[in-house]
């Protein structure tokens, strides 16, 4: 009888950790631990979404006729920790071995390595294989060359996967269709609603278990309607197919206020908790440019992010870690704002943003990226400060894809190894991508003074901060250039404003 562990972002029955299962004599162990659902303050709807899609995968194993042990949150016999549930279970049973599938955080991991000597069990680690690039694959790619970069892996990705190729070449001629992927929104733009899937009885009483566990956690728990099967995963990807993906590359960079989820999959959730396969979200992508349903411009963009992006931050995580927890290399010191938390500020396009992200635990790429990672790399916020918020704040947020994404892609801690650049951007960037400057109390047109937009100076002023390290970039030199000519009274005005800016916030004021 061996033991097979399956955690909370493992929910397939294809999982590695389930190969060669004997559905009668091996013990499936799923468990609600205080120690997972509380090493940050995940967002409360973050711990329903997945405790209700535990309570759902767990149920239909045991309809398939697995052998199943379940431990909800509040049973009280529930030891708090999987170490914990996994030692009331060799108490019971004749367990011969341990297995699990490896986890996809670095904590866990190490934890886990240390359950043999613990527990004086044999426990067998096994590949995550919902990836489709193994980490040793990665690894041996990164050692080829001097600097790895998303756009040529992700050129042997497809290749690999035979995606979108007309024999070893792109079809279309192209590779990367980004160009034609930013253009601002229309006034009269027609969102379809996201996905939306009604709680049944399991998901209300998950609800209830969360709301009175879970009361200083971030986030409103309600209205809930995220999907919690693999069935409605699928049909939350088959909305998105039918529905947004023909606008999914035309506005893929566009932020309206008010519109949370535009043309963007919302599936993240789904993909890194198991309900969804990598593979068959890219394959029903490619019909429906094969079938003439969407556009190669959307098809291309929306795979480069699942069979790239995705893929690439995580050999990027397990290549670098653990180091890469701590690097810091713009040394930047200052703590998260309050109103990160609150959204209490009159930038407007913060304002929104992180209000979509309280109500949702979701914010599109560019919301993340330009807006709220915009904002912390210009203050100089302290990247662990800045983990820990991402970390927590959005459902689909597990440490292998949100680490690279807040160390690299938005705060170049790193130093360059995500991203060849800064992703430093003024007002107008945000002001051409969305209306949210609009209803602003600041001016995105003044550069410096009371009324100014914030990011206009702040972005000099990290420009300034920074250019022991930035100026020898080859790609910021035309900014540098721009920096020698500057005003010598700008200058002055940029310094003073950002000043004020940071003693008010340092002060916890209202900006
Ligand atoms: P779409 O825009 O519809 O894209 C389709 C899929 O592509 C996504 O579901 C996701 O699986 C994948 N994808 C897209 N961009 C990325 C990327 N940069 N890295 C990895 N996968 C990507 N994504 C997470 O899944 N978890 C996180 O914790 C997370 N943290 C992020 C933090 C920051 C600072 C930034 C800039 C990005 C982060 N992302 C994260 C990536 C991306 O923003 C989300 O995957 C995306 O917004 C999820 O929404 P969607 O499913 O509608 O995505
Ligand atoms: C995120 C999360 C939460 C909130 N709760 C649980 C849980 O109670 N039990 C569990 O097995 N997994 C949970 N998870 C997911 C784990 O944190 C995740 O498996 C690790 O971070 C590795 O990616
Ligand atoms: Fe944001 Fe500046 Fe526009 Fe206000 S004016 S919404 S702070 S970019």
């Amino acid at each position: 009888m061996r033991l097979r562990l399956i955690l909370g972002d493992q929910l397939s029955e294809k999982v590695s950790s389930l190969h060669n299962v004997d559905k009668i004599n091996d013990i499936v162990l799923i468990c609600e631990v205080h120690s997972e659902a509380t090493y940050v303050k995940h967002h409360k709807k973050k711990i329903a979404f997945l405790f209700s899609a535990m309570r759902h995968f767990a149920e239909d194993l045991l309809n398939q006729g697995y052998n199943v042990l379940y431990t909800k949150y509040d049973d009280e016999a529930n030891t708090g920790s999987l170490l914990g549930e996994v030692k009331r279970v060799l108490n019971i049973h004749r367990i011969e071995k341990i297995i699990l599938t490896k986890p996809n955080e670095y904590r866990l991991f190490s934890e886990i390595l240390k359950w043999s000597k613990i527990l004086g069990f044999p426990v067998e680690i096994k590949d995550d294989d919902r990836f489709l690039c193994a980490t040793e694959e990665f690894n041996l790619w990164a050692k080829e060359r001097k600097q790895i970069r998303m756009e040529f892996f992700y050129r042997n990705m497809r290749r690999k996967y035979s995606i979108l190729m007309d024999g070893d070449q792109p079809i279309d001629g192209q590779w990367n269709f980004d160009n034609d992927n930013r253009k601002p929104p229309k006034a009269d733009l027609d969102i379809p609603q996201t996905y939306l899937s009604a709680p049944d009885l399991i998901t209300n009483e998950v609800l209830k278990v969360v709301d009175k566990s879970f009361p200083d956690h971030f986030g409103d728990l309600y209205p809930f309607n995220f999907a919690v099967t693999r069935e409605q995963a699928l049909e939350a990807l088959e909305e998105f197919i039918s529905r947004r993906l023909q606008n999914f590359g035309t506005y893929q960079d566009a932020m309206v206020e008010g519109e949370p989820w535009m043309f963007h999959s919302h599936i993240s959730f789904y993909l890194n908790s198991g309900l969804l396969n990598p593979l068959e979200c890219i394959k029903q992508a490619e019909e429906a440019y094969y079938r003439g349903f969407a556009p190669i411009n959307a098809v291309e963009g929306f795979i480069r992010q699942i069979l790239g992006w995705r893929e690439f931050v995580r050999g990027v995580y397990w290549l670098k870690m653990p180091e890469y927890k701590s690097v810091n290399y713009l040394e930047a010191t200052r703590k998260l704002p309050s109103f990160y938390w609150t959204g209490e500020t009159e930038m407007n396009c913060l304002h929104q943003c992180v209000s979509e992200t309280r109500e949702n635990a979701y914010a599109h790429h560019i919301q993340r990226l330009m807006v709220l990672g915009n904002f912390v790399l210009l203050a100089g916020i302290h990247p662990d400060q800045v983990n820990e918020w991402y970390l927590l704040v959005y459902a689909d947020a597990y440490e292998w894809v949100e680490l690279p994404n807040v160390t690299g892609m938005i705060l170049f801690a790193d130093g360059g190894v995500v991203g060849s650049k800064p992703y430093a951007a003024s007002g107008a960037y945000i002001n051409k991508m969305s209306n949210y400057c609009k209803k602003c109390k600041y001016k995105v047109s003044e550069k410096t003074g009371p009324d100014a937009c914030p990011f206009n100076y702040l972005y000099w002023d990290f420009i300034i901060r920074n250019e022991k390290k930035l100026r020898s970039n080859p790609r910021m030199g035309l900014i540098y250039k721009n920096l020698d000519r500057m005003d010598h009274k700008k200058y002055i005005a940029i310094k003073s404003d950002s000043d004020l800016f940071f003693n008010n916030l340092e002060k916890d004021e209202k900006v």
